[in-house]
Order: structure tokens, then C-alpha cells, then sequence
């Protein structure tokens, strides 16, 4: 069995804004420091813990630049007290090493990808998304240098592999945190469908030791993360994996999806985690001041 999180207690992510997404499918979308950082703060008031942080240049495109993630957080940090959590993977146009730039700016988490990935559609189709085992063995070195506490994605039952090479040469501090991935096809995940959901946690690695998350990428959103409640996960929500709120009727704000599943938490009896809280059950450093 997973390492179960309090019965009452649910960690909610929200992923704000992704690499892929724009304006122009979401105009609510936030994209610069000053967006993200209002946006965070409304997210934290709904009951977010963390915020899973993509940054964007002037002109709305993925950047990897530490400048721009330390204005975000100090943005986010004038505010509130949510847990940082940066994204590692970047957008197409970055490469492993710009990937890694964020890590300077000190979040207490980053996101990880525990494997190789074929994109499939969009101007990027036909190009990896490359994380192969010595690029994620330097990615998590790094973050233990920073001490920074990897949120391992995975997307298939074969990226274990990877999590259980990290547990094996002793890379990762427990409790361990893996984000199990349902419905992004154009990137090589398994379909959103919830049955996947008990093979996962079937095979968890050192499943005594390991937290888990699920997400559920596009209409999957509300229903795969419901369920991983159910089952004992936390969970992410967001622009990043979902631009509606209903069919045909864009999200007005990533808080409105933050309200949403803290609703369905209230109904099954989870109270939303707060960032402290979320910070003693991950094992993270303990902010300062
Ligand atoms: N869009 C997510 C399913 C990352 O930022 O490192 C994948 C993701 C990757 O969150
Ligand atoms: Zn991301």
C-alpha cells in the first residue's frame, strides 16, 4: 500500500500555466510574474498548497531563465506562503541544461520526468522529449545539491524503472513523491482512463515509502483526480492540464478549478492541506523567517 496521507487531508497542486497552453485558447491564462504570482495567491486563499510554477518570457514563450522564476517567487512569496514547486520540463524549445536554470532560484520542489517521451502533435511532433536516465540522474543530483525535493512524473507503468534506479543508488530522500500521469497521448502518457489508476499504485515503488499524486489531463481533470483521493493521493489541478471548467465553457481562473476540487475534497471529508502542512507531510526544509 502507498504511504497514505492523513485520512482528512488532501495536498492540492495547482499547475497554472504549462508550457503549451496560450492565451489564445485561454485568455485567462496567466503567463507573466505578475499574473502568476495574483493568480497563486487566489489559488492558496481556495486551498492550493503548491504551486507548480512554468515561466514565460515578454512574449508568452517558455523560458528557462532563474531571473524570471526568482521574480515569480518573490512575486508569489510578498504574498503567501505556498510551497514553489518549478517545472523542470520546460517546453520544446529548451534544452536539458536551460531546464535545469530554474533550480537556481531556490524552489523547495521541482518537477522531474522519469522518462523519454515522443511528442506526437502540435509544431513539435516528431521531436523527444528527452529525459533520458543520465539527464534525470543530473537533474535530481542538482536538486539534492539545493536541496530541492523532486515531484517525479510519470506517464507509464515502464517509468518506474527510473524512480526505482533513483531509490536504488540512494538519489532520493523519503518519502518519496510520484505524480502518476493519466491522458497526455501527444506525449507518449496512458489514456485518462481511471482503471490504470489501482495498476499504478500496484506497482509503486517502495510503496511503503511513497506519496503519490494523480492528474488527469483535460476533461479527466475532475474525474481522475476525485478518484485519486478516493484511493489515498493528492492531487493537481490547472490551466497547465485543463483550460475548461465544464464542456465548451473555458476556466475563468485556476482558482475556479482549485474551488472546485476542494468542494468534491469537503464532500469526502478531506480538509485541503496548507502549505505548512503540506511541507511536514512531503519532508521539506521548513521555511525561514
Ligand atoms: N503537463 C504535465 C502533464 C513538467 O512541468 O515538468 C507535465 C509537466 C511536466 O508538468
Ligand atoms: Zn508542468
Amino acid at each position: 500500500m502507498p504511504l497514505k496521507l492523513p485520512e482528512n487531508k488532501v495536498i492540492i497542486t495547482v499547475a497554472q500555466t504549462g508550457a503549451l497552453v496560450t492565451k489564445a485558447q485561454n485568455p485567462n491564462l496567466p503567463e507573466q510574474p505578475e499574473e502568476i504570482a495574483a493568480s497563486a495567491y487566489d489559488c492558496y486563499n481556495e486551498g492550493a498548497a503548491i504551486v507548480h510554477i512554468h515561466a514565460r518570457d515578454k512574449n508568452g514563450i517558455t523560458t528557462g531563465s532563474a531571473e524570471v522564476f526568482r521574480d515569480i517567487h518573490e512575486r508569489i512569496r510578498k504574498r503567501c506562503n505556498i510551497v514553489l514547486q518549478d517545472s523542470t520540463g520546460g517546453g520544446a524549445n529548451l534544452s536539458v541544461k536551460e531546464r535545469t536554470e530554474c533550480l537556481e532560484a531556490r524552489p523547495e520542489m521541482a518537477s522531474l520526468n522519469m522518462g523519454t517521451m515522443m511528442r506526437t502533435l502540435g509544431a513539435a511532433a516528431g521531436t523527444p522529449f528527452a529525459n533520458t536516465r543520465p539527464d534525470i540522474e543530473a537533474f535530481v543530483t542538482r536538486m539534492n545539491e539545493f536541496g530541492v525535493k523532486p515531484e517525479m512524473e510519470v506517464y507509464s507503468l515502464s517509468m518506474y524503472r527510473e524512480v526505482n534506479n533513483l531509490i536504488e543508488k540512494g538519489l532520493l530522500e523519503k518519502p518519496y513523491y510520484v505524480n502518476l500521469i493519466l491522458g497526455m497521448a501527444y506525449q507518449g502518457a496512458l489514456e485518462a482512463n481511471p482503471l490504470y489508476l489501482p495498476v499504478y499504485l500496484q506497482f509503486l515503488p517502495a510503496p511503503g515509502d511513497t506519496i503519490f499524486n494523480t492528474l488527469g489531463v483535460g476533461a479527466a481533470q475532475t474525474g481522475i483526480t476525485t478518484i485519486g483521493m478516493i484511493l489515498g493521493g493528492c492531487v493537481r489541478v490547472g490551466m497547465e492540464d485543463n483550460i475548461y471548467y465544464r464542456k465548451g465553457e473555458l476556466a475563468k481562473s485556476n482558482a475556479q478549478l482549485v474551488g472546485r476540487i476542494v468542494r468534491i475534497a469537503r464532500e469526502l471529508g478531506k480538509e485541503p492541506a496548507t502549505p505548512d502542512e503540506a511541507r511536514q507531510l512531503l519532508g521539506l526544509k521548513p521555511l525561514k523567517g
